[in-house]
């Protein structure tokens, strides 16, 4: 029985891959070089420390792991000055509805995210008072597709991973969930995200029927 959801936040809840785009890139600008949109569609789930990796990488620049620290935290700051700015309008279609309905079903809902900026984000959008338990990057060693978000999500709800649906719009988010035994939907292009069990373009599109059709029934 689906007994929880566990939401990625970034590409399921909320964008926020629009204003870590726009803080890496004065950071590379800053650094001396560009970084594209496609870049940053490579960033999507991956944490801060890693994400720096790579943009490094790309710029062809070698910092120290205490410049990396530095430069981390600068693009932190502006990225959460900009969170701290965000409206309740931003918040992607249907996603607080969808939380509303499981909720009212008995469902239980945690977050499982990369970011370490999940509760300012919730609580700026009047969202926390929807979820039954937060884990995020402040709480995991390991990044997905390591499952450990994950959970650590259904062990916070005391629910068994296999009656736990996961909502995730990045491909090691889907790949975490299914190593964690849980079911999973993506949220975005059925080619990319080909490994769940099923694709949709955002929870607007989301029913508790389709939630419910996802149990296989077999711990009945
Ligand atoms: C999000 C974003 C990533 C970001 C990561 C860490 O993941 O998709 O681009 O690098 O969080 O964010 P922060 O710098 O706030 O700790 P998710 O898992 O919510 O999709
Ligand atoms: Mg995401």
């Amino acid at each position: 029985m689906i007994k929880a959801c566990i939401f990625d936040l970034d590409g399921v809840i909320v964008d926020t891959a629009v204003y870590h785009y726009r803080a890496w890139k004065q950071l590379a600008h800053e650094l001396g070089f560009g970084f594209t949109e496609q870049q940053n569609e490579q960033l999507k789930g991956v944490s801060r420390v890693r994400s720096l990796e790579l943009i490094l990488g790309w710029g062809g620049v070698t910092k120290s792991p205490a410049e990396q620290t530095e430069l981390a935290t600068r693009k932190n700051q502006w990225y959460v000055d900009m969170i701290n700015r965000m409206e309740p309008s931003e918040i992607l279609p249907g996603a607080q509805e969808f939380l509303k309905i499981i909720r009212q079903a008995g469902i239980k809902t945690a977050l499982g995210s990369a970011s370490k900026n999940s509760s300012i984000i919730l609580e700026r959008l009047g969202l926390l008072p929807l979820f039954d338990a937060v884990v995020d990057g402040n709480h995991v060693t390991a990044s997905k597709p390591d499952p450990e978000v994950f959970l650590k999500g259904a062990e916070a709800l005391q629910v068994n991973p296999a009656d736990c649906v996961v909502f995730e719009d990045a491909i090691a988010g889907v790949q975490a969930a299914k190593a964690g035994n849980m079911k999973v939907v993506g949220i975005g292009s059925p080619e990319v995200l080909s490994e769940a069990d099923l694709v949709i373009r955002g929870l607007h599109e989301m029913t508790l029927a389709q939630l419910q059709a996802l149990d296989t029934g077999a711990d009945n």
